[in-house]
């Protein structure tokens, strides 16, 4: 809850498709501060401690072959609630389960291929956004219109 970061990414595919600014486009419209971006293509090293929980499964080496395959666009996003409304912006996992109006439910078909990441808990949030940004690549900023987004 209340003000907190979250750290989203646009996968490969979300790359390829050209989708990057729409996805940029939704979290600023929506009334989001973005304090941290950048593209990078992301070693090994990073997508398996980003999924450390998810080793072992059937799914864990295609999903870190099609992460690693090209550039990702990493992001942090800061405001009230954004890890929980991040995640509905995002869908359900499966896009087959996505609501239309979400990114997965307009832009994505299967799992494999779900366009964008976003962090699923404070937690989560938090070591996500350490393992991918050094502090000093997060800006310190204000966003002036916040007495127009926030009472
Ligand atoms: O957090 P979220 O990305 O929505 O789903 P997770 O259950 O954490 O799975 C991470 C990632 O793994 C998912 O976005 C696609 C892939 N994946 C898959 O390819 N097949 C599955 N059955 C489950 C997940
Ligand atoms: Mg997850």
């Amino acid at each position: 809850g209340n003000s907190e970061r979250t750290f989203i990414m646009v996968k490969p595919d979300g790359v390829q498709r050209g989708i990057v600014g729409d996805i940029l486009r939704r979290f600023e419209q929506r009334g989001y501060k973005l304090v941290g971006l950048k593209l990078l293509q992301a070693p090994r090293a990073l997508l398996e401690s980003h999924y450390e929980e998810h080793k072992g499964k059937k799914f864990y080496e295609p999903l870190l072959s099609y992460i690693g395959s090209g550039p990702v666009v990493a992001m942090v996003w800061e405001g009230l609630n954004v890890i929980s409304v991040g995640r509905k912006m995002l869908g359900a996992t499966d896009p087959a389960k996505s609501e239309p109006g979400t990114i997965r439910g307009d832009y994505a078909i299967v799992t494999g291929r779900n366009i964008v990441h976003g962090s699923d808990s404070e937690k989560a949030a938090q070591r996500e956004i350490d393992l991918w940004f050094r502090a000093e690549e997060l800006a310190n900023w204000s966003l002036t219109v916040n007495p127009w987004i926030y009472e």
